[in-house]
């Protein structure tokens, strides 16, 4: 070896040794998340690095956004001796691979947000958290009826709809919709008013071609509800609106998931991002994580279920409610 580089020799070993950065019975669980840009499931990781802290497991996080990301993910953390896995899969269809490929290496899992359904769309028989979808899609609905009332808007008038970025490939974007579509029509928004178009990506971006395709084909309408399965498809929606001259007055959208829908709260002047759904990444970051260690070191299985509420924000009072949930 020349002499030059001997300097080196202990930087490598501590690299090393960090790299390795656990002690030998140290737990490793693994979080694997679809969107990995997503203001919600970058909460979830800080949570769950809260639950790591606490019980001093090493947590390993990995974003994936397409199928054979989580595969290779998988084969990192089996690579890692990992006990367990929290996932919100970029397609839930990839349930029984996912469970296949887990179980080669022994690892646990904990399907978050999403749950893993196998070719037939039935749900896997695996942990799941997830939000109640319903009754969160008739929590938007019901603030949307509010503030058109507020503001004195007939919900039969013919210059009044809804557009809606969905998410049909997930049970919960299902939900979502379904909650949210039957509180406005039984406030009197005729079912034929309400113009769905998926949102193909999930994100801001899929929420704008959406909400542009629904606009072209609707341009006699006036006044706007927009609602989705989350705060992107929502936010999309009232970007392509607000290019095409409509505003706060004339747009009442409310999302789900509360982050990004806070970055429209921020600004100096109302948009037409009315209102979210503040739903709880604490909860499924730190608890699911918390319930995955408690079931590798104490063998005690997560609930088969749990389903979480959500609290409606608004520019009113997003900023009280998101302190007191460390959001802000
Ligand atoms: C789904 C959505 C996310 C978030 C999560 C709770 O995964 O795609 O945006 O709402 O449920």
């Amino acid at each position: 070896m020349k002499r030059s580089v001997w300097f080196l020799i202990p930087l490598a070993i501590a690299a090393v040794l960090s790299g390795c950065g656990k002690k030998n019975d140290q737990v490793t669980i693994g979080f694997i998340v679809k969107q990995p840009d997503e203001p919600w499931f970058q909460n979830e990781w800080k949570f769950a690095r809260q639950a790591a802290e606490k019980y001093g497991f090493q947590l390993v996080e990995i974003g994936a956004t397409d199928g054979s990301q989580v595969l290779s993910g998988i084969d990192n953390l089996g690579a890692q001796s990992a006990k367990g896995l929290v996932i919100c899969a970029p397609d839930v269809r990839l349930g029984p691979g996912i469970l296949q490929k887990a179980k080669q290496y022994n690892i646990k899992v904990y399907a978050v947000d999403d749950q893993l359904v196998d070719a037939d769309g039935k749900p896997l028989d695996v942990p799941y958290m997830g939000i109640s979808a319903y009754d969160i899609g008739k929590q938007v609905g019901q603030a949307i009826v509010d503030e058109a009332k507020k503001r004195g808007w007939n919900l039969k008038d013919p210059s009044i709809a809804a557009c809606a970025p969905t998410f049909p490939e997930l049970e919960t974007g299902r939900q979502r919709i379904k909650g949210a579509s039957e509180v406005l029509t039984a406030a009197g928004l005729p079912a034929s008013q309400i113009f769905t178009s998926p949102n193909k990506t999930g994100d801001t971006s899929g929420g704008f071609s959406a909400g542009n395709i629904v606009l072209t084909q609707h341009p006699q309408v006036k006044k706007w509800l927009v609602f989705s399965t989350n705060d992107e498809g929502v936010m999309g929606a009232v970007r392509a609106m607000e290019n095409r001259g409509y505003n706060a007055e004339t747009i009442i959208g409310v999302g789900i998931g509360g982050s990004t829908a806070m970055t429209d709260f921020k600004k100096p002047k109302p948009t037409g991002v009315f209102g979210s759904v503040l739903i709880d990444p604490k909860r499924h970051g730190f608890e699911t994580s918390e319930l995955m260690y408690k079931w590798i070191t104490e063998g005690k299985e997560p609930p088969k279920v749990i389903l979480t509420t959500g609290t409606l924000i608004t520019r009113d009072n997003f900023e009280k409610v998101m302190t007191e949930r460390g959001l802000l």
